[in-house]
């Protein structure tokens, strides 16, 4: 409190230009404001002491109180009182008559007029206040340029409550500071914002946040009974820091909650772990595009000469180097996750979480330090982790998604085994970088996809290079030779016969699905049920598990699409409906996702033989076309590779259910759309929408060729 500048107050000999900065810090105020101040003898000499360090965020006491007329007069009504500088203050010789209160340990306390107030708060406007804050349930007396009322409102705006502001600054003339005055007289709070609520005068920002920290806000908005308060050390604890954790933990705080994440990296077989984040940052979307990227740059490296570059060779790629780079990036965002939590006030635990209760976890830290919390409410959000066949040797000298992205040597020859997308998008981009690359397929490509487009991602690879073992499983893993890599044999036998099979590689990949992280959760102590089939958490369409207080979202609750911007969704709607009272549910229809093979796809909606299934094959119309990108025209490669595809509900005036497009920038093409398809796209909105020339996404905008119609959908020309 020493360094606060409290209730500093300017009058200028005119009524016009008022300056009044209620406890402006000494981050606001700098000593060269101070000296500016003392210059014009409206400050005392040595009066006024400075602690530069001191920082202050209570908005009560850093709130914006400088006259908007005073403000107009220095051209500065951008801005808050905490961003005047030295500059503002050499605009004010004319601020004169005040005088200086100091405090008993001389830091000024007090900086106030030594001329009458000439408010001109009158009777009609106590009345017109009075009557405003009588037919508002909320009212907010606010200032446009204030951080304090910016918070305020967005928490009203967060909680879905509607509420009437009364922006000070923008009133006419003089007008606010008289409001403000009889503000002052009515509430004794000389600060903005300043927050009515049902008539009761609540107070400022950290006024009405601690309202809200206490459950009591909403049910005195509603006029309701308050909800009863509990004795746990926490609102809200997250098990998982992933893509759903991070976010359900930061929207709850938000909120005011009392929040903490417990996240805990349990290392692979082979050793490897990571920092905060979860999967995605550190061993899915994030390492995965940046090497697909590093396969595109190899492709546009060897697509250059076409373009006129002369290469002397084509240059190999250096796995060491993009491990480093990938991992030092991720470290980045690892670092990232962690400030942002930090500013977010989420307690951070780096601790293994296992129930004992419906309210109480047990966790343990690295140095095996056991300690138990509790909480009124949970969230399981732990994702899971890969899945090893029960095979010989596959623990201990197999890798997995969670290894290839920091493997410390060259992984040599590949074998990818599983056909869904991890295991492509691995073998692709591995080969894509040079690295001789193989996939052992049990049965189709791609399980759930488009089964079209996946045998023409199958295809596309196998022409550039990655070999397929169709129909095989693998029996054993033998270590032949000791070494980084080392030498494996894989045995395997035909999924639907006797035959045998040996294939020799470097190192195996296995990407045959993924386990939630449930069993060493304690759920039996807590009676959240998981479905007896995937281990996955039953939710209901809240996310609410079997026990009441607790949730479950993203990869580890059941029946979710397994995909990032699908688990941070889900977690920040489910902590506006915990602790907002929204009650807006995700919609898990819909959802574009992309697999980054050499050739990307990406698609929303149905497949065709899913449409089919569900509204038979007389309902469905598909248009379609292949084509030649034309990045890939000059270098003679992947001729009418590419492929756009749209299926139709024929009863529903074609109603778009399905979009699968198979080529570049996927990703980025099929996000657009995912609009256009949500919002109930036709065929038709897509043909009357007029295309980007030339681009690949265009020829969505120009299909005529139906499936039915038999005629090729091959392309020439634009
Ligand atoms: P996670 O992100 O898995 O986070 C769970 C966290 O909880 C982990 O950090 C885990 O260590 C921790 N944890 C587990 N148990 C405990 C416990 N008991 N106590 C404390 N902490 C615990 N999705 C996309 O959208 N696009 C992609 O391109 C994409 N590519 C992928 C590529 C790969 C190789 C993989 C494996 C996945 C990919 N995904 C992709 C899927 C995406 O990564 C997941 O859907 C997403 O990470 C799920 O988030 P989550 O919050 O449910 O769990
Ligand atoms: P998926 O999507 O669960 O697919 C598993 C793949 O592995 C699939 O091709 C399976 O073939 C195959 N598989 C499963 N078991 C075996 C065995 N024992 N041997 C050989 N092949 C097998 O797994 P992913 O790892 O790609 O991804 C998992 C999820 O993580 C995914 O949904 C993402 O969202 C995140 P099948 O078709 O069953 O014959």
């Amino acid at each position: 409190m020493t360094t606060l500048l409290r209730h500093i107050q300017v009058r200028t000999l005119s009524s016009i230009l008022r300056l009044e900065v209620n406890a402006v810090h000494s981050h606001s105020l700098s000593s060269a404001v101070v000296r500016q101040f003392r210059k014009t003898n409206l400050l005392s000499s040595g009066s006024l002491k400075f602690n530069k360090y001191y920082t202050w965020n209570r908005c009560q006491y850093s709130s914006c109180n400088v006259d908007s007329a005073v403000k107009t007069r220095l051209g500065v009504n951008n801005l808050c009182d905490r961003q005047l500088t030295k500059k503002h203050s050499n605009l004010l010789p004319s601020a004169v008559g005040s005088r200086l209160i100091t405090g008993k340990d001389g830091f000024i306390r007090q900086f106030s007029s030594n001329m009458a107030p000439t408010g001109t708060g009158g009777e009609a406007i106590k009345a017109k206040i009075d009557s405003l804050i009588n037919e508002n349930t909320v009212i907010v007396f606010s200032k446009t340029f204030c951080p304090f009322c910016n918070k305020i409102k967005a928490l009203f705006k967060d909680l879905g409550v509607e509420i009437k502001v009364v922006e000070l600054d923008t009133m006419e003339g003089d007008e606010g500071a008289a409001w403000q005055e009889a503000l002052i007289a009515k509430s004794g709070q000389r600060t903005v914002p300043n927050v009515f609520i049902r008539g009761q005068h609540i107070g400022g920002c950290d006024d009405t946040l601690k309202v809200h920290t206490q459950n009591k806000l909403l049910p005195m908005i509603k006029g309701e009974a308050e909800a009863p308060a509990h004795s746990y050390e926490y609102d809200f604890i997250v098990i998982g820091g992933g893509s759903g954790g991070l976010a359900a933990s930061k929207a709850a705080a938000k909120l005011g909650k009392k929040v903490a994440v417990c996240d805990f990296v349990q290392p692979t077989p082979v050793g490897t772990s990571w920092g905060l984040g979860g999967t995605c940052v550190n061993v899915g979307c994030i390492p995965k595009k940046l090497m697909h990227q590093a396969a595109l740059v190899g492709q546009s490296m060897s697509d250059a000469p076409s373009y006129g570059w002369n290469l002397p060779t084509l240059p190999s790629n250096d796995w060491a180097g993009l491990v480093e780079n990938v991992q030092n990036y991720i470290k980045s965002l690892n670092w990232g996750y962690r400030v942002a939590l930090k500013d977010a006030t989420v307690t951070y635990l780096n601790e293994y979480a296992r129930f004992v209760d419906k309210n109480t976890i047990e966790t343990v830290n690295k140095k095996g330090k056991k300690r138990t919390i509790t909480s009124d409410k949970f969230l399981i959000a732990v994702g899971g982790r890969p899945r090893y066949p029960n095979i010989p040797g596959a623990t201990e000298l197999a890798i997995t998604s969670d290894d290839i992205f920091s493997l410390p040597y060259h992984p040599g020859k590949v074998l990818c085994i599983g056909a869904s997308y991890i295991a492509l998008e691995c073998a692709g981009f591995l080969s894509g970088i040079g690295i001789e690359s193989s996939v052992m397929v049990r049965s189709i490509f791609l399980r759930g996809f488009d089964q079209q487009i996946a045998d023409m991602i199958g295809d596309h690879m196998e022409e550039h290079g990655v070999k397929f073992y169709r129909g095989w499983v693998p029996t054993e893993i033998i270590k032949l030779e000791e070494g980084t890599p080392p030498r494996l044999l894989v045995k395997a036998k035909e999924t639907n016969g006797d035959e045998t099979l040996e294939v020799e590689v470097n190192t195996v990949l296995i990407a045959i699905g993924r386990d939630p992280c449930t069993n060493t959760l304690n759920l039996e102590s807590t009676g959240v049920n998981t479905s007896a089939k995937s281990g996955k958490v039953l939710t209901n369409e809240s996310d609410q598990t079997t026990t009441p207080n607790i949730y479950a979202i993203g990869d580890v609750a059941e029946g979710r699409p397994e995909l990032t911007p699908v688990a941070i969704h889900a977690g920040n709607l489910l902590a506006k409906r915990l602790f907002a009272g929204s009650t807006t549910l995700t919609d898990y229809n819909k959802i574009p996702t992309t697999v980054f093979t050499p050739l990307e796809y990406g698609c929303i909606g149905m497949s065709e033989e899913d449409a089919i299934k569900k509204y038979g094959e007389e309902d469905i119309e598909v248009y379609h076309t292949n084509f030649q990108a034309l990045e890939a025209a000059l270098p003679k490669r992947d001729e009418n590779k590419a492929y756009c595809k749209l299926v139709c509900v024929k009863s529903e005036k074609e109603r778009v259910v399905g979009f699968h497009y198979l080529g570049p920038n996927a990703g980025e093409v099929t996000q657009g759309f995912a609009v256009a398809i949500k919002l109930g796209a036709t065929k038709n909105d897509i043909d009357s929408t007029i295309g980007i020339h030339p681009t690949t996404a265009e020829n969505f905008t120009t299909l005529n060729i139906t499936k039915s119609s038999g005629v090729s959908a091959t392309k020439t020309g634009c």
